[in-house]
């Protein structure tokens, strides 16, 4: 007979520190590995995935970056586990579909937002932080490319603190999907939502959130509400001194979306193609901003931790 599998099953591994974190009602932040692996070019990467952590701890929550390492999904990485995500050759880009038969075959794989928002919730942990959601593409009419992101945030209690959607995305059909799916959506300190390489992307956010004190009530008022189990997303806009120039922002996307279009990019490749696309049609200054992005989202992730744990 079949027996239910517990959460301290062979599937998931949380790291010492995290489980002691969770176990205490420590503060967590998880962060996600597929803007590491397949987000950023090498070998900057993998100064980044370190300094996020960082960032994190400096906030005073404990990181818990997720990926799945021979067919383990790893719930907090060690140095080498790091290394592997930032420089491993042949790793996978695993959405939560992916997660039964990564660990069923034993592959490895840096995790997206939907399976990283997952395990994070799987083992307790409750605020994430990552750079830009997936969201609904602009070919979505011949494609029906809607990036699993959404999906999972709207069954998911976890609170994702990101600069928005990637900007190669149907921004406003995005907000629209998340609208549809019961997805909590704040600015925090701004009306605006943010357009990730850029401080705005234009389109109205109704709700605004001033500090991390007001993030955790919300979270809590998610929970005494009872409602269906969604995700509460805090759109974090990169500073505008910080963010990529406007003009040349849409001059590379418009490129980089026909050389898309051209080489017939699709599916999960899409995403990293445009990211490399505008990285190096921008000279890195895409990817400056980017890594000014998250890693403002990873410090008011921290500090959301630090609210939420603290009963603010
Ligand atoms: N944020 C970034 N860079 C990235 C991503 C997010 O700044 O590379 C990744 C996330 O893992 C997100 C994924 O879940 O891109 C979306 O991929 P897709 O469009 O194939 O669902
Ligand atoms: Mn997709």
């Amino acid at each position: 007979m079949r027996t239910t599998q517990q959460p301290t099953d062979s599937a998931l591994r949380p790291s010492e520190e995290v489980a002691e974190a969770l176990a205490q009602g420590a503060p967590v932040v998880a962060l996600e590995s597929t803007i590491i692996s397949h987000g950023l070019p090498q070998p900057r990467n993998l100064e980044v995935a370190i300094e996020l952590e960082q960032i994190v701890r400096e906030a005073g929550a404990v990181p818990a970056t997720i990926a799945v390492l021979d067919g383990v999904a790893r719930i907090g990485l060690d140095s080498a586990g790091l290394e592997r995500i930032a420089t491993g050759s042949g790793l996978r880009k695993l959405g939560f579909r992916d997660l039964p038969a990564a660990a069923a075959l034993g592959a490895s794989g840096a995790t997206t937002v939907s399976a990283t928002s997952f395990l994070a919730a799987r083992a307790g942990i409750r605020v994430f932080a990552t750079g830009g959601l997936g969201g609904v593409h602009r070919e979505w009419t011949a494609t029906q490319d809607e990036s699993a992101d959404l999906d999972m945030l709207s069954r998911t209690r976890i609170t994702v603190v990101c600069a928005g959607v990637k900007s190669i995305l149907d921004v406003p059909a995005t907000l629209q999907r998340l609208e549809t799916k019961g997805v909590t959506v704040a600015g925090f300190r701004t009306g605006e939502f943010p357009g990730f390489y850029l401080h705005s992307s234009g389109e109205p956010v109704d709700w605004r959130l001033e500090t991390p004190e007001e993030a955790a009530r919300v979270m809590r008022a998610q929970d005494v509400l009872g409602g269906p189990e969604t995700a509460l997303i805090v759109a974090n806009p990169v500073p505008r001194s910080e963010q990529l120039d406007p003009d040349l922002h849409d001059r590379v996307l418009a490129e980089a979306l026909a050389a898309a279009d051209r080489e017939q990019v699709t599916g999960q490749a899409i995403t990293p193609f445009l990211l490399g696309y505008l990285v190096r049609g921008t000279g890195g200054a895409s990817l400056e901003a980017n890594l000014a992005a998250v890693r403002g989202n990873a410090a008011l992730a921290g500090r959301i931790a630090l609210a939420w744990s603290r009963g603010d």
